[in-house]
């Protein structure tokens, strides 16, 4: 059923997908297979050669994994979509078939810190200049723009820290240069931000977060345009990196996406409140949420970001810096220390020891991620809970330090 003027719900259970083209099965039917039979030798040949429609193996394609990929295009806003084995695969696989030795990337300062790694580590080995710039100065962006910057990438909300970038504006600046605009939405998810709405060329998604939604599978996805998605698909999935998405994996986070509007919804319900209440706290130096007043680009936010909702994650600074922080997570009972995010439960994690361990300490320094800062993905257990946990344990740091 392709429906593109239904609700955001009712296209993540229903889009791409019809039971009576499948025995009447109301769930998708999981095709479990590596490879897809020809009748003829022929017939074989005239799929390869893109002569004759129909499955050939699936790195190249899956019917189940096919219907989530029509299903993340329509809500992302997109024409098509290409699924990935991880969020990391995503993002090499589109980066590495934009990119050629002599381009120029311009990011942000702040980087999840894998993709960090990728940039720093990856790219820039094989000739490609990376170039950070505070994205949040739309001057300095403009500046940092050349003949050769092929590719803007950046995340908003951008992990660890929680900056903002403003994607239209950046888009505007990016586009009068002929340069793509890559867009990592993991955080927000298609539901409080549509990147390629606001002019965005392509969207990533690290699709083990809120849109698998339950902590049990490493999945990534590439949104934008059908000939980029094309290319994308054909050079940087199928031959570059390989990280195609088990068909598994593809049915449980088509199972996942049935209740993303409702997950985010209780999420974002949760962490404001638990923003403020922290805010609040004695022990705490500072709290960075996109919905609490004090967010420096909380006017971004509320333009930016739909339905009045700003995501799961807090990121947060204890008056004792690392030295309290430490503490204070060795003493949460229900709150998981893990990395990770957007899970039914609660995770703590610590970036500069753990997901921005990737960077030096001196990258850290210059690219906006303290020592100190503690990040707390808010789960889906009763959010009273969660915040007896959390005040439980600042007593314990604050007696202690
Ligand atoms: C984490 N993050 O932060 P895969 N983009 C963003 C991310 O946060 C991540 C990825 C891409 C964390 C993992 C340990 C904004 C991952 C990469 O892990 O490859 O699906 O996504 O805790």
């Amino acid at each position: 059923m392709d429906a593109p003027n239904h609700g955001f719900a009712t296209r993540a259970i229903h889009h791409g997908y019809e039971p009576s083209e499948a025995l009447g099965s109301l769930s998708p039917p999981l095709f479990l297979t590596s490879t897809f039979c020809f009748e003829t030798a022929e017939e074989g040949g005239r799929r390869f050669a893109g002569e004759a429609p129909g499955f050939i193996y699936s790195r190249l394609g899956n019917p189940t994994t096919a219907i989530l990929e029509q299903r993340l295009a329509s809500l992302e806003g997109g024409e098509a979509a290409v699924a990935t084995a991880s969020g990391m695969g995503a993002i090499a696989s589109a980066l590495w078939t934009l990119l050629r030795p002599g381009d120029e990337l311009l990011t942000d300062l702040t980087l999840y810190g894998c993709t960090f790694a990728l940039f720093r580590h990856g790219l820039a080995e094989f000739g490609i200049t990376v170039r950070h710039v505070d994205m949040t100065d739309l001057e300095a962006v403009a500046q940092a723009m050349s003949e050769r910057t092929r590719v803007v990438y950046f995340e908003t909300p951008a992990n660890p820290n929680m900056r903002l970038v403003d994607i239209a504006a950046v888009t505007a600046l990016a586009h009068g240069r002929s340069a793509k605009v890559v867009v990592d939405n993991t955080y927000a998810t298609p539901y409080l931000q549509r990147p390629i709405e606001l002019g965005a060329d392509l969207v990533v998604q690290s699709a083990t977060k809120y849109l698998g939604g339950h902590g049990d599978i490493i999945a990534g996805a590439v949104i934008g345009r059908s000939d980029l998605i094309e290319r994308i698909q054909s050079s940087g999935v199928k031959d570059m990196t390989g990280a195609v998405l088990s068909p598994f994996d593809a049915m449980l986070l088509i199972r996942g996406l049935k209740t993303l509007e409702l997950r985010v919804e209780r999420h974002s319900e949760s962490a404001m409140e638990i923003a403020k209440r922290l805010e609040a706290h004695p022990a705490i130096a500072a709290v960075a949420y996109p919905g609490l007043a004090s967010f420096p680009q909380h006017e971004l936010a509320n333009r930016q970001m739909l339905m009045g909702r700003f995501g799961g994650v807090i990121a947060f600074e204890l008056k004792g810096g690392k030295d309290s922080a430490l503490p204070f997570m060795n003493s949460l009972r229900l709150i998981r220390r893990a990395v990770s995010l957007g899970d039914a439960e609660t995770l703590i994690q610590h970036p500069a020891s753990m997901t921005h361990s990737t960077y030096t300490p001196e990258e850290r320094a210059a690219h906006g991620i303290s020592e100190g800062l503690v990040r707390l993905s808010v789960g889906l257990e009763h959010a009273e809970d969660i915040w007896a946990d959390l005040l439980a344990a600042l007593s314990v740091a604050t007696s202690a330090s």
